[in-house]
């Protein structure tokens, strides 16, 4: 079943970092182009991020996709020491065809994704009929397309 990821990284080598998170996936099935992203929410004078989403075929649960983006994080030394703060890398699944989860801890689709042009915007370029037609009036924050990885 398809599965949509969306991958950020504002700390240490960020390419590197989305490159390996990327390759230690399984049942890659597409990889969206890269933004460089304004950083929303958390403390003032961190750096951009870079941003991508990542559709996968997947026979895993939401749950255990979950453990698979808290695998990938703890892989890239993510250290959870400030809420929102600047991260290595921070892995969410965003869109599942298996259908929604509205769990206190996993909520399927992201239940922020179409406030956030760091997730549409790639999302979009990726599964254009899976985003509604009004998305880029309704996210917000400044996403810019850089080269590949
Ligand atoms: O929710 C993902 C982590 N994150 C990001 C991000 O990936 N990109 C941008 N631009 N801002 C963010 N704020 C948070 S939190």
């Amino acid at each position: 079943m398809r599965a949509f990821l969306s991958l950020g990284s504002n700390l240490g080598d960020r390419r590197a970092i989305l490159r390996e998170a990327i390759g230690s996936l399984g049942g890659v099935v597409a990889v969206s182009p890269v933004y460089e992203t304004e950083p929303m929410g958390g403390p003032s004078g961190q750096g951009p991020f870079l941003n991508l989403v990542v559709e996968i075929d997947t026979d895993l649960t939401g749950r255990q996709l979950l453990g698979v983006c808290h695998r990938l994080e703890s892989a890239a030394d993510r250290v959870r020491s400030e809420r929102w703060g600047p991260r290595t890398l921070d892995v969410d699944i965003i869109w599942m065809e298996a259908g929604s989860i509205d769990e206190p801890d996993l909520c399927v689709p992201h239940a922020r994704m179409a406030e956030r042009r760091f997730v549409m915007a790639p999302f979009a370029d990726i599964a254009p009929g899976l985003v509604p037609d009004d998305w880029p009036e309704r996210a917000e924050g400044h996403v810019r397309r850089v080269d590949p990885l």
